[in-house]
C-alpha cells in the first residue's frame, strides 16, 4: 500500500478514509483532523487559555502535543485519582512528558486536596468505581481550569469513546445527556467552556500518532475499567466497523450534525434548574452537588481500600 499523500510506502492504513500513509503523511493528518474539528465548531478562538487534561496515557499526550504543534499555548493538568501503582505510574507519564518539552504541568492530587481517593470513595459511596471517577474528574477538572483562570478545558475524548457513549446515550433514550454531549460545551455560570479536539481521530490513529512521533505514554489500562460499560460498547461498535468501515464515523458526526440539535433543549433546562451548591458553589440540580456527596461520604473514616477490593465488591 502506498501514502495517499505522497506515494511513498505506507506505514499504517486507514480503512474508515480508505487511505494508507507514510509516516510524515499519518502525523500531517492528524494534525488536519484536529484542526478541522476546532475550526468546525469553533472550539478555540485566538488568545484562549487552554488547560489539557492529560492521564499519562496516549489520546491525552497526543491532544496537549497536537495543540501545541497547530501552535496553541495549552498547559497540562494531571489529577491524581490514588488507584494504586496505575496512578503512579501514569503521573509519571504526564510529568516526564511535561518535563521533556518544558510545558506547564498543573497537578491536583485528589486524596491531599479533596480527602479521598477513587478506590476509598466508590465504595464508601457504593458506586460503580467508574462512576465515582468520572463524576470527580469532571468536578475537579471544572474547578481547577475556573480557579487557575483557563478559558478552556480540553480533554482527549477520541471518535472511539464518542461513538460508545452516544451508544449508550441512545439505548437509554437519555435526552439530558444526548443534548451535552457536543463536541463543544459552552461556558455558563459555574461551567468553564469544554472541548473535545480529537472527535476526528480514532484510537487507533492515536495510538500510531504517538509511536510515530515518540511519545511514551501508559499502555497498561485502568485496573478499575474492568466491567465498565463503555468498553462493552466498544466491542460492539468494534464488531459493526469491522464488517462495514466508517460506520462508527457517520453514528457519531450524523448525531452531532442532524440529531444533537433535537435533544439541546433538554440539556438546557436541566442547566437552567442549577444553583450553587451550598457547600462547594458549583452548579447542581440539588442543595449539595454530587462530588461534594460523595466527598463527605468518602472522607469519613479513613481506612486504607486496595484497588481489588473495590472489584471484588463490586462484582459481588
Ligand atoms: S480512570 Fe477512572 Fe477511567 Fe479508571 S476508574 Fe474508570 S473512569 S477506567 S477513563
Ligand atoms: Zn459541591
Amino acid at each position: 500500500m502506498k501514502c495517499r499523500r505522497c506515494r511513498a510506502p505506507a506505514v499504517i492504513d486507514v480503512r474508515r478514509h480508505n487511505a494508507g500513509f507514510c509516516a510524515e503523511c499519518f502525523t500531517r493528518h492528524c494534525r488536519e483532523q484536529v484542526r478541522r474539528a476546532i475550526e468546525d465548531h469553533d472550539m478555540i478562538h485566538e488568545g484562549d487559555r487552554v488547560l489539557v487534561a492529560v492521564s499519562g496515557g496516549k489520546d491525552s499526550l497526543g491532544l496537549w502535543q497536537l495543540l501545541r504543534e497547530l501552535g496553541y499555548e495549552a498547559d497540562g493538568l494531571y489529577v491524581g485519582l490514588g488507584i494504586g501503582s496505575y496512578s503512579d505510574r501514569s503521573g509519571e507519564f504526564a510529568r516526564a512528558f511535561a518535563e521533556q518539552h518544558a510545558w506547564p504541568l498543573l497537578e491536583i492530587d485528589l486524596e491531599e486536596t479533596y480527602g479521598f481517593d477513587i478506590p476509598g470513595g466508590a465504595r464508601a459511596a457504593k458506586r460503580v468505581p467508574c462512576s465515582a471517577c468520572g463524576l470527580s474528574k469532571r468536578h475537579v477538572f471544572n474547578d481547577a481550569a475556573i480557579s487557575n483562570g483557563y478559558d478552556i478545558l480540553a480533554t482527549g475524548h477520541n471518535l472511539d469513546d464518542e461513538a460508545a457513549v452516544l451508544l449508550g446515550n441512545v439505548l437509554r433514550w437519555d435526552a439530558g445527556y444526548l443534548g451535552r454531549q457536543h463536541p463543544v460545551l459552552p461556558a455558563a455560570p459555574g461551567f468553564v467552556r469544554k472541548v473535545k479536539p480529537l472527535v476526528r481521530l480514532g484510537e487507533r490513529e492515536l495510538a500510531a500518532y504517538c509511536v510515530l512521533t515518540g511519545i511514551d505514554y501508559i499502555v497498561e489500562e485502568c485496573p478499575m475499567a474492568v466491567g465498565n460499560r463503555h468498553l462493552g460498547y466498544k466491542d460492539m461498535l468494534n464488531q459493526v466497523e469491522e464488517r462495514s468501515p466508517g460506520t462508527k464515523a457517520a453514528f457519531l458526526f450524523g448525531f452531532i450534525e442532524r440529531g444533537h440539535e433535537r435533544f439541546a433543549g433538554d440539556a438546557a433546562e436541566e442547566r437552567e434548574d442549577l444553583r450553587p451548591c451550598s457547600e462547594c458553589g458549583a452548579p447542581t440540580p440539588g442543595e449539595v452537588c454530587a462530588f461534594c456527596k460523595l466527598r463527605s461520604r468518602a472522607a469519613a473514616p479513613r481506612i486504607p481500600v486496595r484497588v481489588e477490593d473495590v472489584h471484588a465488591e463490586v462484582e459481588a
